[in-house]
C-alpha cells in the first residue's frame, strides 16, 4: 500500500443521503408482485384508438414515473414530447405513412413481412391522427448543463428503453392504451418537432383509450419458463 493513496471521492466530498426505503411485510411481497404482472399481462399493444381525450393529469403523472428510469451517470438522457394538436398529429401522420409505404412495398426483406403477417399491419396508421395524445421519445446523445457545458451521455440507448418501459407500464396500470410506433426512419420527427439533430427519435407511443369495438390479433405469448433460467 502505497504511503499516500487518495481516492477521487475524499476530494470530491460526495454527498449522501439516507435511503428512503419502504419495507413491504414478507407475507405481503409475493401477492404484491402477482398482483402487478396478473395487471402486466393484461397490456396489449392497441391499433384502434377512440378519440377520447385523455384525462387532465393523468399522463403528466406517468411521465413523472418515467423519468425516474435508472439511467447512465444519471444524466437522463432522454426528451419526451407530447403531441396533442391535431395539425402536428397530422403532419406525423403523413410523413410516418410515407416511410411505412416505402416499408411495406420495398425496404422490407419478405422474411420480416413474413413475421408481420400475423400481426396485420400495413401503412396506413390512422391511429396517429385519431388518438388523444403521442408521445415521440428521442435519445439524447448529449447533454448542455445550465452553465453551457456539453457532457456525452452513456448508455443512453439502454437508459431511454427503460424509461419508455416504465412509461408504458404506467400508462397501462392507469387505464391508458398504447402502441410502440416506429415508423423508419424517424428524423421527420425532428424536423416536424424542432428536435435538434443530438437527439435521435427513438419511438413514437401512441397513448389513448381503445375504440369501443377494438379488436387485438390472437397472439401468444411464449410460456415464462422458455424464457427465464434459475442458477
Ligand atoms: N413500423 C412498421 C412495421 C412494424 C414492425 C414491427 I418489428 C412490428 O412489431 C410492427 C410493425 C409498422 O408500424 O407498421
Amino acid at each position: 500500500m502505497p504511503l499516500l493513496t487518495i481516492f477521487f471521492s475524499d476530494i470530491l466530498e460526495i454527498s449522501k443521503a439516507p435511503l428512503n426505503f419502504w419495507e413491504i411485510p414478507e407475507s405481503e411481497m409475493k401477492r404484491r408482485a402477482q398482483i402487478f404482472s396478473s395487471h402486466l399481462i393484461q397490456r396489449r399493444s392497441v391499433r384502434d384508438f377512440s378519440e377520447r381525450p385523455i384525462p387532465k393529469g393523468v399522463l403528466e403523472a406517468c411521465l413523472e414515473s418515467a423519468v425516474t428510469a435508472p439511467n447512465g451517470a444519471n444524466l437522463q438522457p432522454w426528451h419526451f414530447s407530447v403531441i396533442r394538436d391535431s395539425k402536428i398529429k397530422k403532419a406525423i401522420r403523413e410523413a410516418a405513412e410515407e416511410e411505412e409505404k416505402k416499408f411495406y412495398n420495398s425496404r422490407a426483406p419478405n422474411e420480416w413481412l413474413d413475421s408481420l403477417a400475423p400481426i396485420g399491419t400495413n401503412a396506413k396508421k390512422p391511429f396517429l391522427e385519431t388518438a388523444p395524445a403521442l408521445v415521440a421519445i428521442f435519445q439524447k446523445s448529449e447533454i448542455t448543463s445550465p452553465d453551457g457545458t456539453v457532457s456525452r451521455t452513456y448508455y443512453s440507448k439502454e437508459s431511454v428503453g427503460i424509461s419508455t418501459g416504465f412509461l408504458i407500464s404506467s400508462l397501462h396500470h392507469a387505464g391508458l392504451a398504447t402502441l410502440t410506433h416506429t415508423p423508419s426512419p424517424m428524423k421527420f420527427l425532428n424536423e416536424i418537432l424542432a428536435r435538434p439533430l443530438s437527439e435521435k427519435p427513438f419511438l413514437l407511443l401512441v397513448v389513448g383509450f381503445p375504440a369501443p369495438d377494438c379488436h387485438v390479433p390472437n397472439i401468444h405469448r411464449l410460456p415464462t419458463e422458455k424464457m427465464v433460467e434459475f442458477h
